[in-house]
This record gives C-alpha cells, structure tokens and sequence, in this order.
C-alpha cells in the first residue's frame, strides 16, 4: 500500500486509477492512504460542469479539454453519473472521448457511478479529486448529471461551476430548477444553433438582474459543441471566475469551508465506529430492537443506558472537567 502512494506520486496512472477504485469501493485502506496522499494535495483548481442528461457536457468537456491543454495544464476528468450503475470503465460517449485523449498522457479520464448510496458517491468523487490532486493534475473537470440535491452536493467540492442549459425553444425557461441559479457560477447556453438561444440566453440574464448585486455576476455564454463555438470564451469566462475566486479571498473562504466539513465528518465517523463498536461488543442488538418493538423501552433512553453502559459519561466529566 505504501508503494501504491509511492508510484502515484511518480506519476503511474495505474496507481491512479486502483486507488480510485479503494475509494470508490469504500476500502477500509483509504483513511490510511488518503492521509499519505494529503500533503500532495491543495494544488488542483476543480470545476463543475452540470446540466441535465443530453444538453451537451460530455461533448463541451471534450473540447474544453482541448482548450485548456494549450495552456498545458496537467488535466483530470471525472465524469459522474448517479444514474448508473457503472463505473470504472467508460460509460457511453465517455468511451470515445477517452480514446480520443489516449495518447495524451496529461490527461486522466474516469466514470464513476453509483455503488451504494448517492451520499457515497459525493463521497468517493471528493476523493477522487484528492486522488487527482495529488496525482499532479492543475485542472480537475467534475461532469455531473442533473441539478438535484445529490449533484448540489458535489458540486459543492468545485471551486468554479458550469451549469449548462439548452435553448428552451418556444418554452420559457421559468422551469429551470430551484437551486440551479446559486449554484452556477457561469451558465453555459449550449446547444445554440437550435432556434430560441437567443430568448433563453435573455431570460437567463433577466433573472440575473433580478439577483441581488453580488460581486460576482455569472456571465452566459452561447456555444455550439458540435462545431466548437464558443468554447474559447467559456475556457475564458472560466479562468476570470477563477481569478476573481483567487483574488477575492473567495477561494480559501470556501476551501476553509470545506475543511471544516470534511473535519467535522471525520470525527462523527471516528465516534460513530468506536463508540458503536463498542456499544455493540455489550449488548444483544437484535434483543434490544425486540424490547423497543414491544414497547418495553424507549430509544431514548435505551441510547443513553447504551453509553453509560460502556462508561461514555464517566469520560465526559473525567475530560470535561
Ligand atoms: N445541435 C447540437 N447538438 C449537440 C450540441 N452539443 C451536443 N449535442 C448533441 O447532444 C447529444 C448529447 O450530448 P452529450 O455531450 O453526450 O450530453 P451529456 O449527456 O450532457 O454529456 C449528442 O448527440 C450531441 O451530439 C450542440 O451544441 N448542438
Ligand atoms: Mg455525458
């Protein structure tokens, strides 16, 4: 396992990619090898295209990946789908993108769908980006299915999120989702050789006047995937947002705001392991369950003889003073 840490650090894509599976897979090594990996990690800037299924991000992904390694940036691309229960390997068009960028060995493309739980996946995505990050990639692009709340979740790990819409045609785009207008950092208007780009892109700007004057004002951006339009300026529109995030304090705001969180996890999970663990070497669980069902007793207080039992609040004034 330290060889695994070792050789991704040297740059192995194999390694890269076993370890994204260990999380993936929710491995009882990962705590150990994320720890190793963490003080390689912090350098990887993380954007977030989101949008609904078909509007073009896997297709606006590809040329941006184009873009951006002019500017050779080191490149990661993990493209989630919660709808899928493939992972891993390549998933529909995925698979030609990856053919496509093959021989570039600066670029690293992974699918991940849903194992267990969506809360799991927001998990191992997160992970994956440290993986990623301490991989050596500068730029790691996060494709995600949808605007619901699982995909908010991770979109909450970008420091820069696309949302990309598509021309509503005659319709309004009133229905877009509650939600998609805080998160979107920039919105994409993909798809615009269709008819109505122009009405959607006006509404969108609308509502954005509608917005309170924050500083920053999520630009819209027309592009054309199939022909590559207009992807120059979102890989523009993308490097001014994050340009603002850096020089507005923004960005160590927001990633103070995540270590926290991630801190804030760790420690439920430690407590949550030990302290069940412990609590479970104690008692007859399925006998307990049965005296709860038959109303004999409460959970609550069931909850505190459980911890009493195993000297929890003798702790607690011992340490608390
Ligand atoms: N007309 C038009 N079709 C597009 C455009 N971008 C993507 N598509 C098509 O839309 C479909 C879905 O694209 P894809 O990139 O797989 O969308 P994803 O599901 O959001 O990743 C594909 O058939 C694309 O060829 C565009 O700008 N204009
Ligand atoms: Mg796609």
């Amino acid at each position: 396992m330290q060889d695994l840490v070792a050789e991704l650090l040297n740059g192995n894509r194999r390694a890269a990619a076993r370890m994204i599976s260990l999380v993936e897979n929710d491995d009882p090594q990962k705590r150990d090898l994320l720890k190793d990996l963490y003080p390689h990690t912090g350098n990887a800037y993380v954007v977030g295209v989101t949008g609904a299924p078909g509007s073009g991000k896997s297709s606006l992904v590809d040329w941006l990946l184009k873009v951006i390694r002019k500017d050779d940036l080191k490149v990661g691309v993990i493209a989630v789908d919660p709808t899928s229960p493939f992972s891993g390997g390549a998933i529909l068009g995925d698979r030609i993108r990856m053919q496509d960028h093959a021989l570039d060995s600066d670029i690293f493309i992974r699918s991940m769908g849903t194992r267990g739980s969506l809360g799991g996946l927001s998990r191992a995505t997160r992970e994956a980006i440290q993986v990623l990050d301490a991989f050596g990639k500068d730029l790691i692009l996060i494709e995600t299915v949808g605007v619901g709340q699982s995909e908010v979740d991770i979109v909450k790990t970008a420091d820069s999120t696309l949302v990309v819409l598509t021309p509503a045609g005659g319709d309004s785009v009133q229905t877009i989702k509650a939600g998609i207008m805080e998160i979107a950092d920039i919105f994409v208007i993909n798809k615009s050789d269709l008819p109505g780009a122009e009405k959607t892109t006006a509404e969108i700007n609308q509502m954005l006047d509608m917005k309170s004057s924050e500083v920053w004002r999520p630009p819209v951006v027309p592009t054309v995937s199939v022909s590559n339009e207009g992807i120059n300026e979102l890989w523009k529109a993308t490097q001014e947002h994050r340009d603002y995030m850096e020089k507005s304090g923004r960005l160590l705001d927001i990633r103070r705001e995540r270590v926290r969180r991630e801190l804030t996890e760790q420690v439920e999970y430690l407590v949550k392991s030990r302290i069940w663990d412990r609590v479970k070497s104690k008692i007859e669980l399925d006998s307990v369950v049965e005296k709860i069902v038959k109303r004999k007793q409460d959970p609550y207080s069931t909850a505190s003889d459980l911890l009493a039992a195993i000297n929890f609040y003798d702790q607690d004034t011992k340490e608390g003073g």
